[in-house]
């Protein structure tokens, strides 16, 4: 086996409702135990989103401090909280999510059409989050929806500099309709112009674009994101029954292209997470 290989889960995301895949967990303790089984089968880092008694998405900050001690008492996993939310929440929501002080939080590098929706991420924001993640010493994710966020990525990095840590860690989240395709084609761009100071990189594809982008993801030598947030079919008209079966897809795949996963302490070294 060669280099070893980041296996980020997204379980739950914030735009698929539970009433639509039961099998989505929504409440701590389903969360808790899905973070557990997938990182049994491999995942090293777990991307969160929290919803509330109603199963709808939540930036509540007692929520989110809860999931995150919930998460590190239960798991080794880097316990990345994520800062988009849904299409729906305000800046300040999204921003006074740092308080619950997780390891790592994504941290897209622009707006992007989100199927009908807008997800807003103005450069103003984009800036004043990063500056936020500095301070504070969490390990963003820079999440690339399009091809112009590679470039703002460059301009964000030239203009304010390395995160905590010193490490840049990248997904490209692909095949959201309004961003770029998830194709090899589009994957071979973005990753050919990363910024210099890209340290490592995972990709996801969205819905029926998962298995062509991870296959694409693994040949680059890049890690992978896969979760019930991303897609709800394991193949055309067949459901993802639980998280833990697209993590061990990841890492069966991982395998065949001769990549061991990555342990969470590997993932933290490598993330520049502290320990
Ligand atoms: N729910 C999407 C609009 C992130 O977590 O940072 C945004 C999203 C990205 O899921
Ligand atoms: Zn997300």
């Amino acid at each position: 086996m060669t280099a070893p290989l980041l296996v980020t889960v997204a379980p739950t995301g914030a735009e698929t409702q539970k009433s639509d895949c039961l099998a989505l967990p929504t409440t701590l303790e389903e969360l808790v135990a899905t973070a557990r089984e997938c990182e049994a089968a491999g995942a090293a880092m777990v991307h969160v989103h929290v919803r509330d008694h109603d199963h709808a998405p939540s930036l509540e900050p007692a929520r989110l401090k809860e999931t995150v001690a919930a998460l590190r008492d239960e798991t080794d996993l880097v316990v990345q909280l994520s800062t988009g939310g849904s299409v729906h929440d305000a800046l300040e929501d999204r921003l006074r999510v740092l308080d619950a002080a997780p390891d790592s939080c994504s941290l897209t590098m622009g707006t992007t059409n989100f199927g009908d929706d807008v997800f807003l991420n103005p450069w103003p924001f984009v800036v004043e989050l990063y500056t936020e993640v500095q301070e504070r010493g969490i390990v963003p994710e820079f999440e690339l929806f399009d091809l112009g966020q590679v470039h703002a990525l460059r301009r964000l990095l030239d203009a304010h500099g390395l995160p905590a840590g010193g490490k840049v860690h990248v997904d490209l989240v692909m095949g959201v309709p309004g961003g770029m395709a998830g194709t090899t084609s589009s994957l071979v761009a973005a990753v050919r112009d990363l910024p210099p100071e890209v340290t490592s990189w995972s990709a996801t594809g969205i819905g029926r674009s998962t298995l062509p982008v991870m296959l694409a993801a693994l040949s680059a030598g890049g890690h992978l994101r896969v979760g019930m947030e991303d897609v709800l079919t394991m193949s055309p008209g067949v459901p993802v029954s639980s998280n833990a079966q697209l993590v061990r897809r990841a890492v069966a795949a991982g395998e065949l292209a001769q990549r061991t996963p990555m342990t969470p302490a590997q993932a933290r070294e490598a993330l520049g997470v502290r320990a």
